[in-house]
């Protein structure tokens, strides 16, 4: 191959992974921002929030651990946020997932000063508020497979995601990213896959609170179901959700 050709074949290939890249769709589960406060364009606090949004969408961010905090300007203009990918995902994926959430935000919440918006793989948080190492337990949200477990399995079943959510938990609360996944035999055929996470400023005390109160509300006559907060999350499936060698290179280390 000529150089030349080499050339467009590495510009067609760049062209195509980029075209990849933003066409990606994630889907936002679900998003929350009051509009009882907001905020004006080109007030401070669009300046201090477009500081921090832009902090999130820097090449410094920190995606290989999955979380962030960043804080700009004074009050009542200050602004504060954070964002968070799930435990198992790469820097790679954290890094999509934060990027279309910062644009997402813009779209979904034009002026408003608090917002919370979760995906799969990520969620980002602002607020005029000091949301670092503060529980919050209101505005969740509750997504459930619609396919239900056989009636006569239901009590096994439920007991089987609380232990295994539960245990999940306790690892979780030790662990620096605050995050736990495991899975536990549920028949022959059937393996349950548990996963839970609270954002790393939580201490252990209040991590432990979310999990319990995002795992008690947990419906769990379904297939799957998740349980969405601020500050922590809490999800079982009946396959494999997360990324099962990067959970295990992470527990082991
Ligand atoms: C992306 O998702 C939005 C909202 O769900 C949808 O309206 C749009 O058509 C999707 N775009 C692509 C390229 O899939
Ligand atoms: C806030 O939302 C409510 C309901 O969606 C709407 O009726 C109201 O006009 C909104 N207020 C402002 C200030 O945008
Ligand atoms: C905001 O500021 C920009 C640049 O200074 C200006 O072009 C724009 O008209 C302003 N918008 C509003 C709504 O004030
Ligand atoms: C941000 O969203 C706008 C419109 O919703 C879209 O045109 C643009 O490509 C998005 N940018 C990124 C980086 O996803
Ligand atoms: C799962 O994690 C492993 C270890 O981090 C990684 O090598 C692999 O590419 C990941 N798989 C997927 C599908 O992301
Ligand atoms: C900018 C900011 O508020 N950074 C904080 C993020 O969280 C760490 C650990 O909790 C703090 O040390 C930083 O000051």
């Amino acid at each position: 191959m000529s150089s030349c050709a080499t050339f467009i074949f590495l510009v067609l290939l760049s062209i195509l992974t980029c075209f990849r890249a933003s066409a990606q769709n994630l889907s936002l589960l679900y998003y929350f921002c009051p509009n009882t406060t907001t905020y004006s364009r080109n007030s401070t606090y669009d300046t201090n929030l477009k500081t921090v949004l832009t902090s999130f969408s820097s090449s410094s961010a920190l995606y290989s651990t999955g979380f962030q905090n960043a804080t700009a300007g004074q009050a009542p203009d200050r602004v504060t946020g954070l964002f968070l990918c799930r435990g198992d995902v790469s820097s790679e994926v954290c890094r999509n997932c934060v990027a279309f959430a910062v644009n997402e935000s813009l779209t979904r919440c034009p002026n408003q000063r608090e917002a919370v918006l979760y995906y799969d793989e990520c969620m980002l948080r602002y607020s005029h508020r000091n949301i670092l190492s503060t529980l919050r337990t209101d505005g969740g949200y509750t997504l459930s497979n619609l396919n239900n477990i056989p009636h006569d399995q239901q009590d096994r079943f439920r007991e089987l995601v609380l232990s295994t959510l539960n245990q999940a938990a306790t690892k979780a609360v030790d662990s620096s990213r605050k995050f736990d996944a495991r899975k536990a035999k549920f028949t022959a055929l059937q393996t349950l896959y548990g996963l839970v996470q609270c954002t790393p400023d939580l201490t252990r005390q209040d991590c432990l609170r979310c999990l319990q109160t995002s795992i008690n509300q947990l419906p769990t006559e379904r297939i799957g179901a998740r349980l969405l907060l601020p500050s922590c999350g809490s999800r079982y499936e009946l396959y494999p959700f997360y990324n099962e060698s990067a959970v295990r290179t992470q527990t082991t280390t």
